[in-house]
């Protein structure tokens, strides 16, 4: 794979500090396939880098939301993840076997801006089949217009995940009514593992999840019990400081010969 940035034509670094006070650093954390530990695809993090400190998404995307700097920033993390993992090489075979998951913010669903930038990932070549974006049920919970941005988004070809799920309200609700096709179970979750009333709420998610015919990928796994758990349970792929913590990519993706 060419290293970031190197003739592709919708990767255009722009003044980050501008826009949010910082420079954004995308680290990317495996999801792992838990019995043969590969990574099976690799979730893009942004990070606001000031002076020389890593601050996580909280700290700046909710004052980004606010002033609606976030649209421009969604789409500069998402030409980022789509440059160093959708490539595609001179002759037009995909570069790299690794999908990418994105996150969404909420207020990226209000409007045009998120659609546009895949649309034009899509026209620039990027592999958009390989890209899932992640968004959460509180974002679209009675909300007719992000629900129609989502659907929106699955039809120019991407995949949807719900993160966080199993921790907001109206879970259930908006596995019926969103084109979803990966359900990433909330890492406070996961953590009561291997407790016997974690066990049951996570086969009965494992379950929910295989009937509606989506993948499943625990979040949050911490633990060599709870992995254990996990596997018992029947669950495929997993996330977290046990598998791999976030990182640069070449880290990232190293995973997959261990
Ligand atoms: O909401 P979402 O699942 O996208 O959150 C991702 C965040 O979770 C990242 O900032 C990442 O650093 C953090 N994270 C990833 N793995 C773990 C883990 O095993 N434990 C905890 N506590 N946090 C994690
Ligand atoms: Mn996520």
């Amino acid at each position: 794979m060419a290293p970031p940035g190197t003739g592709r034509s919708w990767h255009r670094d722009g003044d980050d500090a501008e826009l949010v006070g910082g420079s954004l650093v995308v680290h990317y954390q495996p999801v792992v396939e838990l019995t043969s530990r590969k990574v099976h695809l690799v979730e893009a993090l942004a990070r606001l880098d000031v002076d020389g400190v890593l601050l996580a998404p909280e700290h700046w995307v909710p004052a980004a939301e606010h002033s609606g700097t976030i649209d421009e920033l969604g789409c500069r993390v998402l030409r980022r993840a789509a440059a160093d993992v959708l490539g595609t090489d001179g002759d037009g075979t995909a570069g790299s076997v690794l999908g990418v998951s994105v996150n969404v913010a909420p207020r990226q669903l209000h409007g045009p801006s998120l659609l546009d930038c895949v649309a034009q990932l899509a026209a620039d070549g990027a592999a958009v089949e390989r890209l899932c974006l992640e968004i959460t049920e509180s974002a679209v919970v009675e909300d007719a217009c992000a629900m129609e941005t989502v659907h929106a988004l699955r039809s120019l070809g991407c995949r949807i995940a719900m993160d966080d799920f199993g921790t907001g309200y109206s879970s259930l609700h908006a596995l019926s009514e969103l084109p979803l096709d990966v359900l990433k179970v909330d890492r406070r979750l996961v953590a009561r593992l291997p407790g016997p009333k974690a066990r049951a709420v996570l086969a009965f998610v494992v379950d929910l999840a295989g009937a509606l015919g989506l993948e499943v990928v625990a979040e949050g796994v911490e633990t060599p019990a709870q992995l254990d758990a996990l596997l018992e349970l029947g669950y495929r792929l997993g996330q977290g400081y046990l598998l791999g913590a976030p990182a640069p990519l070449a880290s990232a993706a190293r995973h997959r010969c261990g």
